[in-house]
């Protein structure tokens, strides 16, 4: 879905800007970091503080990001919380979302074998919907790297398996997890751009980020991309624009 815009730039000079909503969202075992990604991404902070609080329900944080001069994509990050393999809830948030994030924690080799369950519960929606979304493998922590208990050959046979692309981060450093996220946008939008652009891309700020959604969008995801236009408007507080 896209919707446009028009930027000013002087009296004589317009542009139209075409902003492509994108869902992506966030799946894996609780506490692989999964929350901490998103948080990075959308705000550039890491709770290193905060005693692990596990996510309630389904929640989504969003992030518009420059792709082209002419081409911005509007990021909806959704957390899927505490909710387990084959909750309800969580096939309804991924029959609507374009990219599909497997994550892992590189430390705990059981959150790695768990994606297996992850991936068979997906293969359910993508069974009855018919659609294939992008699907990226992801594994977190590497900022403790002399506790990996995962091989790259490992991570490397589950990727090829299932034809998914796979990226290393760590939500602690901020350490790729930028870069990740943009190259799959970036896919999605057609564009396609080498490790380098990415770098570049992934440090410009952010053209607009909605830190959470308020708590009424957060039961029928339907609804958000409807609302989400209202959203930036209305809630002001919870809409920086860089
Ligand atoms: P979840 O959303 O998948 O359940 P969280 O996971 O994002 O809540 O993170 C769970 C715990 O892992 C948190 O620690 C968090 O600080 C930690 N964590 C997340 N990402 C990283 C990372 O990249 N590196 C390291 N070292 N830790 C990370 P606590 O201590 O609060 O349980
Ligand atoms: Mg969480």
């Amino acid at each position: 879905m896209a919707s446009k815009m028009s930027i000013t730039f002087s009296e004589d000079e317009e542009e139209e800007i075409e902003i492509k909503q994108i869902k992506m969202i966030f799946i894996g075992d609780s506490a692989v970091g999964k929350t901490s990604i998103i948080q990075r991404f959308t705000q550039n902070r890491f709770d290193s503080e905060q005693k692990y609080k596990q996510t309630i329900g389904l929640d989504f944080f969003m992030k518009e990001v420059e792709i082209t001069a002419s081409l911005h994509a509007s990021l909806q990050c959704w957390d899927i919380g505490g909710q387990t393999i084959g909750q309800k809830m969580i096939k309804s948030y991924l029959r609507g979302s374009h990219a599909i994030f497997f994550v892992y924690d590189v430390t705990d080799a059981k959150t790695f074998e768990n994606l297996e369950k992850w991936m068979e519960f997906v293969k359910e929606v993508i069974k009855e919907t018919g659609k294939v979304p992008y699907l990226a493998l992801i594994g977190n922590k590497t900022d403790l790297g002399y506790q990996r208990v995962i091989s790259i050959q490992q991570n490397q046979a589950f990727a090829d398996q299932y034809g998914m692309r796979f990226f290393y981060v760590s939500a602690r450093t901020g350490d790729n997890v930028h870069a990740t996220i943009l190259k799959v946008a970036n896919d999605l939008c057609g564009v396609h751009t080498s490790s380098t652009d990415v770098e570049i891309q992934a440090a410009a700020p952010a053209v607009a980020t909605i830190k959470r959604s308020p708590m009424k969008n957060r039961t029928n995801p339907e609804m958000v991309e409807a609302e989400i236009v209202h959203d930036k408007k209305a809630e002001k507080d919870d809409c920086i624009i860089f």
